[in-house]
This record gives structure tokens, sequence and C-alpha cells, in this order.
């Protein structure tokens, strides 16, 4: 028997249907084969469909989540709602975990854990947790057809949900794969949403979900669990492997969306990308109106032949947090959400037909069904909360393309060029609310020292303050210091480096109100293009460059057809002396704990505090406003 036949007698004909079985012979990849079937046995569906490129097998993933109820159809044509457990609505950090072979250095800021004690508990969790459920095998491309960029994913998983949204975010890769040689690399994800429970059918044994990464073997294997960041192989489970990978290469993987920034009146468009932690504006940044999108979440960099890095989307979706999103706000969003076209509502409070959420704009009704199950105004959980009308990371699936400032470019092989890079997080009292960098070493310094308040987009305390470097720390999987000179090289190997700029949304007055209009986002960016297109000129400060109150309240008119005071500009771009030092003394002792940290950083971080003390010294002030730096 050739191994063919072996794998078609050892799986089970009864399982697999012959025109199947053909679909995986024609890739002729043995390794995909001892995939399937180690993890087949293992988890012992009742069922095993593979699914290729062709309409109909995708067509059959969009309809049987219907018919098994892992969605449902709302009033408008396409959209479904699913709902995941109550209790599985956002990225479980604690239980998500990055095996580590004995012996091996473990970073103090990722949660690690032994690989071989693991992977004996999760594969044990996972032995026959798809009794009586199909198993779907897919393949996708993380990044356009036909590039560089583009690294093949082969998922394995129970839920017709997880195949549907993949279908939304990612590009297929069946014809992709059948490209591949035997030795080629590709990342593998298995998944289960283990036992269901109730109508819809969501996760039962919560408290067996794991999410083990296992970078040997450049998989990752996840149980019990169905919320997108959790379940879903290619988003945040690729994202750990890749950044992996590219760390061990010569290229970057980040938490980035980019985006075309066009600045009125100019004709032209610069690219540039951006990592903020979740729910701080990502989506919003890049989906800034007059902009062009080309990815909203997760970016893979190489240095390209014309000195510029180029960067691709490596999704061609977007799994959005659909809170707050409203006519006014996120028009484009709003205006896809509500009009006939393939989408996915997750979490969200459905009543006849039409889903409702956080922040949506216009009135609810005052019950309904939604992720806690039949709701009504002021019903509280177990825990004695208050349930709102949709959980605050409440999300949508849909197709970028279906956005009208989709960027042509979304799936050009070559990807675009990068001039700029964003770095922002949720800090109500520090950071002003742009800065640009000195220079390179500067900028991954900025990024690497991005500190926000937590939010609801991870189960646990929201509003505390945690670092968050280049908005990565919780997809990290190697060490800080291995990640920053990585970042280093890279920029050291172009011609053009991007220019790179830390922001913040979220800066409060003395008043406990937020200093800034939710679009006046608009202004730093158009502001940082200017930078890089050489339009401005900048005040030097100890943390950066900052922008000119002309330049500003130019800007503001331009682009908001805003009235932009002084007094506002020096509230907000105040140097606070006191509270940056002691951000530098917050970031010192985080980096302290971790080995092998550069030293560029080090020298950084230490000429950053001379020059804030200086400043201190000189004026004898804490608090100095731009105008006396000029
Ligand atoms: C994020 O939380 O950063 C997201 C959504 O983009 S998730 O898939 O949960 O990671
Ligand atoms: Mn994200």
């Amino acid at each position: 028997m050739d191994f063919n036949e072996e794998f078609a007698v050892s799986i089970g004909i009864d399982l697999i249907s012959p025109q199947d079985l053909e679909k995986l012979f024609a890739l002729k990849n043995d390794r995909v084969l001892k995939i399937i079937k180690q993890f087949v046995d293992l988890c012992k569906p009742s069922k095993v469909t593979v699914i290729s490129d062709s309409e109909k097998d995708i067509e059959y993933v969009a309809q049987k989540t219907l018919s098994i109820r892992e969605e449902s159809k709302l009033n408008v044509k396409g959209h479904t709602i699913h709902y995941d457990s109550f209790y599985d609505q956002a990225r479980d950090k604690e239980n998500t975990k990055v095996l580590i072979p004995k012996g091996e250095y473990r970073s103090p800021w990722i949660n690690t854990m032994d690989r071989d004690e693991g992977l004996e508990e999760i594969l044990e969790i996972m032995d026959g947790c798809m009794k009586g459920k199909e198993c779907l095998v897919r393949f996708f491309c993380l990044g356009p057809i036909n590039s560089k960029f583009t690294i093949g994913a082969l998922q394995l998983t129970d839920s017709f949900y997880v195949a549907h949204s993949e279908d939304l975010l990612y590009r297929k890769g069946y014809e992709e794969f059948k490209e591949l040689n035997e030795s080629d690399k590709f990342f593998y994800f298995v998944h289960s949403a283990g036992e269901l429970v109730g109508n819809p059918p969501v996760t039962k044994n919560i408290e067996k979900r794991r999410i083990y990464i296992d970078l040997q073997e450049s998989r990752v294997l996840s149980v019990n669990n169905q919320y997108a960041g959790n379940s879903l192989g290619l988003k945040k489970l690729a994202l750990r492997l890749a950044i992996y990978k590219a760390n061990n290469e010569d290229w970057l993987t980040e938490h980035y969306f980019i985006l075309g920034v066009r600045p009125e009146g100019k004709n032209r468009v610069t690219y540039f990308t951006g990592a903020f932690p979740s729910a701080c504006g990502k989506t919003s940044t890049a989906m800034l109106p007059g902009q062009l999108i080309v990815g909203d979440d997760i970016a893979y960099l190489r240095a390209w032949e014309d000195g510029f890095a180029h960067a691709v989307n490596i999704e061609k979706g977007i799994f959005g947090i659909i809170k707050d999103v409203n006519a006014k706000n996120d028009p484009v969003i709003y205006e896809a959400l509500t009009t006939p076209r393939e989408l996915i509502f997750s979490n969200v409070l459905v009543k006849d037909g039409k889903p409702y959420w956080l922040g949506i704009g216009v009135e609810h009704p005052k019950d309904g069904f939604n992720h806690f199950g039949e709701w009504i105004e002021g019903i509280s959980d177990e825990k004695g909360n208050i349930v709102s009308i949709a959980h605050p990371n409440a999300r949508y699936t849909i197709n970028l393309t279906d956005l009208s400032n989709c960027d042509p470019k979304l799936n050009d092989p070559d990807g675009v060029p990068i001039h700029g890079i964003f770095y922002g997080g949720r800090d109500s009292n520090t950071m002003p609310p742009i800065v640009e960098s000195l220079n390179w070493e500067h900028g991954i310094f900025l990024g690497a020292s991005i500190e926000s308040e937590t939010t609801s987009a991870t189960l646990g305390d929201v509003g505390v303050r945690k670092a968050s470097p280049m908005a990565n720390l919780d997809f990290l999987v190697v060490p800080l210091g291995k990640y920053l000179n990585n970042h280093n090289t890279f920029g050291k190997k172009l011609k053009h480096c991007p220019q790179v700029f830390s922001t913040n949304y979220f800066l409060k007055g003395k008043d406990g109100k937020y200093l800034n209009g939710i679009l006046d986002k608009k202004v730093w960016v158009i502001w940082a293009e200017g930078r890089t297109s050489g339009d401005f000129e900048a005040i030097e400060a100890p943390i950066g460059y900052l922008p000119k109150y002309k330049d500003l309240k130019m800007l503001f008119r331009i682009e908001l057809n805003k009235d932009y005071s002084k007094e506002e500009y020096i509230e907000q771009f105040t140097i606070k002396i006191n509270f940056l030092l002691e951000k530098l003394n917050r970031i010192e002792a985080m980096y302290k704990t971790e080995k092998e940290i550069p030293k560029f950083f080090w020298d950084t971080l230490f000429m950053q505090r001379s020059r804030l003390n200086g400043l201190l010294k000189k004026t004898g002030k804490e608090e100095i406003n731009p105008f006396e730096l000029v």
C-alpha cells in the first residue's frame, strides 16, 4: 500500500468521502495527511469534510453554520448572528500559553509552560473533543496570493462559525497548498469548540478552555472555546507563530493596521502602519474618513528592493469591535453593517431579527436575545452585575472589500511602502496626543514603552495601567530583548526608515473628561503624514518632536472645520515632567526583569530621563508648555 491508500484505510472510509480524499491527495503533501490523521484519531469526529476553494464547498460552510444554529439569519440579506458562551467573550490570556521545551529561557512577560507538560494536558483534553461532530479541513493563505510575504495555513475545526469567519477574513489557500513543496513550512491549527450546550449551541466546559502554542511544530491547539480571538487559527494564534518565524528570520510580524493617508488638497497617498492595544482606537484610525484602509489588525513587513519597508495585510476582512459604531462616528462601517452583504455579528442584542449594540446611536429595545440569553433591561448575571444590551467586546466580521474606503492595493503581492508607524495607548495623564520620535531607535523605544489602561477585549479587570510594548505583548512568543533587537536590525537595513509617532487619544483634563473629540485623531494622523512629507516643522522636546500650534490650528480647520484654541493646545501638549519620569521608572523596572535587553534601549531610556531632568533643572518647573520650548 502506498501512503495515500494507507491513509484512506487508517482514517476510515466511513469518515471521509472518496471525493474529499481525492482533494487531499491532490495536494501531494504527506505532512498534511499525517496531521489530519493524528488529529482525527485524537479528536474522534464522526465525519471529516475537506473544503477546497470552490464556491460550492465554501457555500456548504455558510449554509451548515445556519442549519446547526452556530449562526442564525437576521433580517438584512446575508447578515447572521453568532453567540459565544457568556464566559467566552474575549481573549483568555490566562489559558493561552506558549509551550517552551525544557531548559529554554522563559520570559517573565510571556505566559509559558513546559512543552511536554502542556502537550500532555491539552492532548488529553482534546481526546474525543469532536465526538458526534464534523471536522472541517480548511486551507488558507496568510497574505496575498502569490506573494513573498505569504504563509500557508491549515485549519482543522469542528466549528462552522470559525470556518465561516475565516472565509470572510482570510484568502483562499487550497490551490496555493498544491504549490507547496513537501519541505515548505506552513502553520497549522486544530480547534474544537468542545461539548456544546443550549440553543444557540455554546461551549460547555469553559474551565477546560486551553490555547497552547507549540512553536516547535508551527502549530496551535485550541479547545473548549468559540470566541474568535481564542478559536480562529489564522488570527491571534497565527500572529504568535509568525512573530516567532519573523524574529528568527529578518522581517517583522506586527499587531499593525495599514492605512493610506490622503491629506486634503494634496494629491498623494502615504502609507502608515500602527499598533494600538485592543479597543484603543485602532480600527477607527485605520478607518479614518477620507483615507484608504489596507488592514486593521495584523501585518507582515519586509525590507524591499526600493529601500522601504513594505507591508501586507495578512487578512482580507475585519473582526471589529462594534461598540460605538454609529452613523456619526463610523459612517463607513455603519453603512456596511446596515445594508445587504455577507457579515457576521457576534454577541449583540437581537430583537425581531434586528441587531443592537452599545453606542449604536439609535433607540434600542428593552428586551431581546443577547450573549446572556433571553435579556431584559436591568437583568443581572450570577455575580450580580447588570448585563448590558450587548457585550462591550461584541464584534462584526466583514470583508474589507465591502467597505467603500478599501484600498485597491489590499491584494498587491508587493504590499505597500511604509513611511510611518503609529503607536498608541489608553493613557489618561502622561503622553501628549502625538509625538514624533527623534530617530529609529527612539521610535522603537516609544513603541516599547506604550502603556495602556486595560479594556474589555481581554478577560479580567478593566482600567488597569499596563505596559504594552508595540501593543504586542499579549502575542509575544520571543523574549523582549530579541524582539527589540529584531526591530532595530530591520530598520537599519532600510534606506528609508519609517518615522515613528506615538499617539494618545485618551488624555483627560483635570475634570476627568477626555480632552479630545473622537475625530481629532484625524488631525494627528494628517500632521504625521505631513512630517513624513516634509510639510511641517516641529518643536524638539525631551520626549520627541511636538507639532507647532499654527500647523494644528490650520489642520483642525481644513480637516474637521473646527477651531483649535491655544488653550487646548497648551493643555494637551504640555510636557508633564514628573508624570513622564514616573513612566520611565515603570518602564525601566519592567525591562529590568527581562534578560538581554539591547543596549540601544537602555541608552535611549537614560537619555530621555536626563533630558527631562535637565529641563526640570533649567526651568524649575514640572510642567512646561510647548511655547516655552521653542
Ligand atoms: C484584539 O483583541 O486585538 C483583536 C480581536 O483584534 S481578537 O481576535 O480577540 O484578538
Ligand atoms: Mn488585534
